[in-house]
Protein backbone atom coordinates (compact mmCIF):
# COMPACT_ATOMS: atom_id res chain seq x y z
CA UNK A 1 0.00 0.00 0.00
CA UNK A 2 1.61 3.36 -0.79
CA UNK A 3 0.69 7.03 0.46
CA UNK A 4 -1.86 9.45 -0.10
CA UNK A 5 -2.53 12.61 -1.79
CA UNK A 6 -6.17 14.84 -2.12
CA UNK A 7 -6.98 15.98 -5.68
CA UNK A 8 -9.56 18.31 -6.75
CA UNK A 9 -10.44 19.08 -10.48
CA UNK A 10 -11.14 22.82 -9.51
CA UNK A 11 -14.24 24.51 -10.95
CA UNK A 12 -12.57 25.43 -14.22
CA UNK A 13 -11.12 22.09 -15.05
CA UNK A 14 -15.32 20.37 -15.09
CA UNK A 15 -16.30 24.10 -16.67
CA UNK A 16 -13.55 23.27 -19.69
CA UNK A 17 -15.28 19.76 -19.67
CA UNK A 18 -11.46 18.45 -19.25
CA UNK A 19 -12.32 16.27 -15.67
CA UNK A 20 -11.79 12.79 -18.32
CA UNK A 21 -8.68 14.01 -19.87
CA UNK A 22 -6.98 14.73 -16.62
CA UNK A 23 -7.87 11.65 -14.40
CA UNK A 24 -6.48 9.70 -17.72
CA UNK A 25 -3.51 11.79 -16.85
CA UNK A 26 -3.62 11.18 -12.95
CA UNK A 27 -4.23 7.26 -13.77
CA UNK A 28 -1.56 6.75 -16.42
CA UNK A 29 1.08 8.34 -13.64
CA UNK A 30 0.42 5.54 -11.60
CA UNK A 31 -1.90 7.46 -9.12
CA UNK A 32 -5.01 4.51 -7.92
CA UNK A 33 -8.30 6.29 -7.21
CA UNK A 34 -9.09 5.31 -3.86
CA UNK A 35 -12.46 7.56 -4.09
CA UNK A 36 -13.90 10.82 -6.16
CA UNK A 37 -16.99 12.62 -5.72
CA UNK A 38 -18.62 15.43 -7.40
CA UNK A 39 -19.21 18.59 -5.03
CA UNK A 40 -20.53 22.27 -5.00
CA UNK A 41 -18.47 23.99 -2.16
CA UNK A 42 -19.97 26.64 -0.27
CA UNK A 43 -18.04 29.34 1.24
CA UNK A 44 -18.04 27.29 4.61
CA UNK A 45 -16.57 24.53 3.71
CA UNK A 46 -14.40 25.85 0.93
CA UNK A 47 -12.78 28.69 3.57
CA UNK A 48 -12.18 25.27 6.54
CA UNK A 49 -10.17 23.99 3.58
CA UNK A 50 -7.68 26.72 2.57
CA UNK A 51 -8.09 27.82 6.13
CA UNK A 52 -4.03 27.76 5.89
CA UNK A 53 -4.65 30.84 3.05
CA UNK A 54 -6.90 33.11 5.35
CA UNK A 55 -4.34 35.44 6.21
CA UNK A 56 -3.81 35.96 2.47
CA UNK A 57 -4.47 38.34 0.17
CA UNK A 58 -5.84 36.35 -2.54
CA UNK A 59 -8.06 34.19 0.16
CA UNK A 60 -11.44 36.02 -0.83
CA UNK A 61 -10.92 35.57 -4.33
CA UNK A 62 -9.60 31.86 -3.95
CA UNK A 63 -13.09 31.10 -2.45
CA UNK A 64 -15.09 33.15 -4.56
CA UNK A 65 -13.67 30.98 -7.23
CA UNK A 66 -13.48 27.58 -5.67
CA UNK A 67 -17.69 28.23 -5.14
CA UNK A 68 -18.30 29.28 -8.26
CA UNK A 69 -19.12 25.71 -9.61
CA UNK A 70 -18.94 22.39 -9.18
CA UNK A 71 -15.18 20.60 -8.08
CA UNK A 72 -14.50 16.84 -7.95
CA UNK A 73 -12.15 15.85 -4.62
CA UNK A 74 -10.61 12.46 -5.70
CA UNK A 75 -7.89 10.49 -2.72
CA UNK A 76 -5.25 9.04 -4.59
CA UNK A 77 -2.78 6.33 -3.82
CA UNK A 78 0.69 5.80 -4.98
CA UNK A 79 4.04 5.16 -3.74
CA UNK A 80 5.47 8.91 -2.88
CA UNK A 81 1.82 10.24 -3.42
CA UNK A 82 2.04 13.85 -2.28
CA UNK A 83 5.61 14.29 -3.96
CA UNK A 84 4.63 12.68 -7.64
CA UNK A 85 1.42 14.52 -7.88
CA UNK A 86 3.16 17.35 -7.61
CA UNK A 87 5.61 16.81 -9.85
CA UNK A 88 2.68 15.91 -12.38
CA UNK A 89 0.63 18.67 -11.72
CA UNK A 90 3.54 21.34 -11.96
CA UNK A 91 4.09 24.74 -10.02
CA UNK A 92 1.57 26.88 -8.71
CA UNK A 93 1.59 29.16 -11.87
CA UNK A 94 1.23 27.48 -15.30
CA UNK A 95 4.18 29.83 -16.26
CA UNK A 96 6.36 28.52 -13.69
CA UNK A 97 5.00 25.21 -14.90
CA UNK A 98 7.07 22.19 -16.22
CA UNK A 99 6.48 21.13 -20.08
CA UNK A 100 4.12 17.91 -20.01
CA UNK A 101 2.11 19.04 -16.83
CA UNK A 102 -0.74 19.42 -16.00
CA UNK A 103 -0.73 22.62 -15.15
CA UNK A 104 1.32 23.75 -18.58
CA UNK A 105 -1.13 21.88 -20.59
CA UNK A 106 -4.41 23.12 -19.18
CA UNK A 107 -4.72 25.93 -16.48
CA UNK A 108 -4.65 29.50 -17.33
CA UNK A 109 -3.60 31.32 -14.44
CA UNK A 110 -1.84 31.07 -10.60
CA UNK A 111 -5.99 31.13 -9.62
CA UNK A 112 -7.79 28.67 -11.94
CA UNK A 113 -4.88 26.56 -12.07
CA UNK A 114 -7.11 23.47 -12.86
CA UNK A 115 -6.07 20.98 -10.28
CA UNK A 116 -5.03 20.76 -6.19
CA UNK A 117 -2.54 18.43 -4.87
CA UNK A 118 -2.00 18.42 -0.73
CA UNK A 119 1.67 19.49 0.29
CA UNK A 120 2.23 17.01 3.08
CA UNK A 121 1.34 13.28 4.23
CA UNK A 122 -0.22 15.03 6.91
CA UNK A 123 -2.37 17.37 5.11
CA UNK A 124 -3.62 14.60 2.65
CA UNK A 125 -4.80 12.65 5.27
CA UNK A 126 -6.73 15.67 6.85
CA UNK A 127 -8.02 17.03 3.32
CA UNK A 128 -9.24 13.77 2.67
CA UNK A 129 -10.47 13.76 5.78
CA UNK A 130 -12.70 17.02 4.75
CA UNK A 131 -14.45 15.32 1.46
CA UNK A 132 -14.15 11.74 2.40
CA UNK A 133 -15.76 10.05 5.95
CA UNK A 134 -13.78 6.83 7.08
CA UNK A 135 -17.26 4.75 6.49
CA UNK A 136 -16.94 6.06 2.64
CA UNK A 137 -13.68 5.05 2.32
CA UNK A 138 -14.24 1.83 4.07
CA UNK A 139 -17.06 1.03 1.61
CA UNK A 140 -15.89 2.15 -1.83
CA UNK A 141 -12.39 0.67 -1.51
CA UNK A 142 -11.91 -1.43 2.03
CA UNK A 143 -9.97 0.72 4.07
P1 LIG B 1 -0.69 24.76 -4.61
O1 LIG B 1 -2.13 24.55 -5.02
O2 LIG B 1 0.25 24.67 -5.78
O3 LIG B 1 -0.27 23.94 -3.44
P2 LIG B 1 -0.87 26.96 -2.72
O4 LIG B 1 -1.27 25.94 -1.72
O5 LIG B 1 0.25 27.88 -2.42
O6 LIG B 1 -0.59 26.28 -4.14
O7 LIG B 1 -2.13 27.87 -3.02
C1 LIG B 1 -3.43 27.35 -2.99
C2 LIG B 1 -4.24 27.96 -4.09
O8 LIG B 1 -4.36 29.33 -3.88
C3 LIG B 1 -3.59 27.80 -5.47
N1 LIG B 1 -3.90 26.55 -6.10
C4 LIG B 1 -4.15 28.97 -6.21
O9 LIG B 1 -5.44 28.64 -6.71
C5 LIG B 1 -4.29 30.02 -5.12
N2 LIG B 1 -3.15 30.91 -5.10
C6 LIG B 1 -1.92 30.69 -4.58
N3 LIG B 1 -1.12 31.74 -4.73
C7 LIG B 1 -1.87 32.68 -5.34
C8 LIG B 1 -1.63 34.01 -5.77
N4 LIG B 1 -0.45 34.60 -5.59
N5 LIG B 1 -2.65 34.66 -6.38
C9 LIG B 1 -3.85 34.10 -6.56
N6 LIG B 1 -4.14 32.83 -6.18
C10 LIG B 1 -3.17 32.14 -5.58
Amino acid sequence: MGNRTLAILKPDCIRKNLAGEVIAKIQGAGFKVLAMKMVKLNKDSAGGFYEIHKKRPFFNDLLEFMTSGPCMPIALEKENAVSDFRKLIGATNPANADEGTIRKLYADGIEQNIVHGSDSDENANIEISHFFSRKELLEINGF
